[in-house]
């Protein structure tokens, strides 16, 4: 029997942050919290003034009686929600998913499976460890958290930029947080590993060795959102039409490719701009340079031991390398708005791996079984009361009819008296839905066992995964792995904890091992590297492969008598191909010259070297040595970006010390000629052959 809708079980009707058009719009605000012209207080009643309380003359006390400004107090004195207790720093986006249309053979779920269906979604990107308030750039794993608007009911998929886990089960999960969150007696370091509470426990419970092998990656620092991987992680069940079933791993892979920042510019842009991952996806977005990512599966069969080709489909910290098991796509993920308001969508947004709709299901994995008791629960206290599916960015777009009553912050007005199945008043409504119907029918399964705590055997293998993620990088990764360790553990006070580490790493790497260890000033121990499946290819990320450069900045150096007309020729050839630029001069204002007239967007106070992909120096360029000028130009070297020249700018490069002829140093007569070597050379993200030429500190060689 279909759903019979009574007028008084009607949906909430649904509101704009979601793109949906709600009842009434005034001049495209949402009318229930901006509307008419006048300030009022939040009863309506218009206020003459609201900067004066009311008082007892003018130099008397202020009266109780002054309703307005006990109300505004008081809201302000609320404002603020409890933080999410991990994931706290994050930035949102709306957009869309469109279905390939290539999944219906292992899914019913329309959302994957309806070729063309377009689907509206709200994505969240987020840090794992530091506070609301703390830097974008920090080492750590970022969230990849899709909300689907399904036309079937809300669908979250709430993964990580990193494919394991450090912990296999998920009661494990206050341990390891409270061991990566500050030391909770002076409270720091802030949204940092790098302290001993977490080498402790990552170096105690092997098992995450594998992710914290990630974390030190260059993995850990992304360059933008926009150039990370995501990953569902734990494997899922899919069910399709005929009530078939597959297990799948989910991957989000970014059109612009998998780009990380140099641990330098991580460095310096938490503290001269800690926004920087929020603002390069605001801006892109903004700019037009829409933020891609195709959706993959890898589709493995349903077999009772929930393996494949050795590896424990249910272990979190295990991953299914791509040569074994291709990544295939099945949709198209494209963002297409910044968000209105921060607070009511990117703070309010409510994720929960419990959120599926028919076709998807989870598995037995311990660790999902955990979350799917977290994410409703931390809502309680996060978003203060049950009815948080009612908050405009997490109501479903699909028609809810759910019985449930009451409760803080209920913004329905349910009419009628019945709220409880089995009802004879009317008529049994709402109906229950058969698969037929579009119910969520589970997939029978038997379960049986033993009740006790413990984890299968092959959960003991913390090593093999480890080894062979080191063994697939590229060298220039594995390079700023051992620094990555080397840094983090030369942060921590214990000595044991580093020799524990430093066991751990023998494990993985003798040479890793041995490079950390000599960074350290510890002897290396001995250790055994386990067996293990071949090295993937699909795990590196400096490849050699070339990506659009959408979005990508260069910064142009200039000044009065410079080349202008070439600025304008420049920018016209590189924005064309999606890059943004920055003109850079001594001071503010506008520059002209050759018929063109450019305004300064940067001075030589505003302009950092971690903002820009590529710095160019336009001919006629000032030649007296500012500092700041020469400190721009030296890190975006050190940080092996692009860095070029036309005309006589080529001197002003030559006076900082940098070698005009080296790598990735380009140069040109005319700013035009220089437009096409820029493209090429930022396509490859870096310049990496510079880098043998300006590691000034290397980890000193092993003995
Ligand atoms: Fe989460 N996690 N998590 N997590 N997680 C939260 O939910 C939790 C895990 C992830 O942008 C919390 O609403 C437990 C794995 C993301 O809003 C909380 C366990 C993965 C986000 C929670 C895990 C994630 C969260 C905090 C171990 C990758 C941010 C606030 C079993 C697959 C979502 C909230 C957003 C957020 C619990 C492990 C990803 C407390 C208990 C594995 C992307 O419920």
């Amino acid at each position: 029997m279909t759903p019979q809708r009574q007028p008084d079980q009607s949906t909430p009707a649904p509101v704009s942050p979601t793109g949906v058009v709600f009842d009434g719009p005034t001049q495209g605000r949402d009318p229930r919290a901006q509307a008419g012209e006048f300030l009022t207080t939040p009863n309506g009643v218009r206020l003459p003034d609201t900067d004066h309380s009311l008082k007892a003359g003018r130099r008397g006390p202020v009266l109780l009686e002054d309703f307005h400004l006990r109300e505004k107090i008081m809201h302000f004195d609320h404002e603020r929600i409890p933080e999410r207790v991990v994931h706290a720093r994050g930035a949102g986006a709306h957009g869309v998913f469109t279905a390939y249309g290539s999944a219906e053979g292992v899914t019913r779920a329309a959302v994957l499976a309806e070729k063309g269906l377009e689907t509206p979604v709200f994505v969240r990107f987020s840090t794992v460890l530091g506070s609301r308030g703390s830097a974008d750039t920090a080492r750590d794993t970022r969230g990849f958290a899709v909300k689907f608007y399904t036309k079937e009911g809300t669908w979250d998929l709430v993964g990580n930029n990193m494919p394991v886990f450090f912990i296999q089960d998920a009661i494990k999960f206050p341990d390891i947080i409270h061991a990566g969150k500050p030391h909770p007696d002076r409270e720091i370091p802030q949204a940092q590993s790098a302290h001993d509470t977490f080498w402790d426990f990552v170096t105690l419970h092997t098992e995450a060795t594998h992710h914290t092998l990630w974390n030190m990656s260059d993995r850990g620092i992304p360059r933008s959102y926009r150039t990370m991987e995501g990953f569902g992680v734990h494997t899922f069940r899919l069910v399709n039409a005929a009530g078939e079933t597959s297990l799948v791993k989910f991957h989000w892979k970014p059109k612009l490719g998998v780009h990380s920042l140099i641990w330098e510019e991580a460095q310096i842009a938490a503290g001269v701009d800690p926004d920087f991952h929020r603002r390069d996806l605001a801006d892109a977005i903004e700019a037009g340079a829409l933020p891609e990512w195709e959706l993959g599966i890898q589709v493995m069969p349903d077999t009772p031991e929930e393996t494949f080709e050795g590896v424990d489909l249910l272990d979190p910290t295990k991953i299914v390398p791509e040569e074994l098991c291709p990544v295939q796509p099945i949709g198209k993920l494209v963002l297409t708005a910044n968000p209105t308001n921060y607070f009511a969508e990117t703070e309010q947004v409510a994720f929960h791996t419990g959120h599926l709709v028919p076709g998807i299901e989870g598995t037995n994995d311990p660790l999902l079984q955990g979350r799917n008791f977290s994410y409703l629960d931390t809502q309680l206290s996060r978003l203060g009361g049950p009815n948080f599916t009612q908050i405009p960015v997490n109501r479903p777009h699909a028609p809810v009819n759910d019985n449930s009553r009451d409760g803080f912050h209920q913004h329905a007005v349910h009419q009628g008296v019945v709220a409880y199945k089995p009802n004879g008043i009317d008529d049994d409504a709402p109906a229950v839905a058969d698969a037929e119907h579009g119910g969520y029918v589970n997939v029978p399964r038997t379960v049986a066992g033993e009740v006790l705590r413990g984890a299968p055997s092959s959960f003991d293998d913390h090593f093999s995964q480890p080894a062979m993620f080191y063994a697939s990088l590229s060298a220039r990764e594995q390079e700023h792995v051992a620094e990555a360790y080397t840094f983090e553990l030369g942060k921590v006070y214990e000595m044991a904890i580093k020799e524990r580490a430093l066991t751990v790493l023998a494990r993985i790497d003798t040479e890793l091992c041995a490079k950390v260890a000599a960074g350290l000033g510890l002897p290396a121990p001995e250790g055994t590297v386990p067996e293990h499946l071949a090295p993937s290819p699909a795990l590196a990320q400096i490849t050699g492969e070339s990506f659009p450069i959408e979005g990508r900045v260069v910064g142009i150096v200039a000044g009065p008598g410079a080349d202008i007309a070439g600025v304008t020729a420049l920018r016209t050839a590189l924005e064309a191909e999606g890059a943004v630029t920055k003109l850079i001069a001594p001071v503010g204002g506008e520059l002209s010259g050759g018929g063109a007239t450019e305004i300064v967007e940067r001075t030589y106070l505003t302009a950092r070297s971690i903002e820009f992909d590529a710095v160019v120096v336009a001919d006629g360029a000032p030649k007296d040595k500012d500092l700041k000028a020469v400190v721009l130009l030296l890190e975006s070297f050190r940080q092996l970006k692009a860095i070029g020249a036309w005309g006589d700018g080529a001197e002003v490069l030559a006076a900082t010390g940098i070698d005009t002829d080296g790598p990735g140093v380009l140069s040109a007569d005319s700013a035009g000629a220089l437009a096409g070597d820029l493209v090429a050379a930022m396509g490859l993200h870096r310049v990496w052959e510079r880098a043998p030429l300006v590691t000034a500190s290397a980890v000193p060689p092993a003995a």
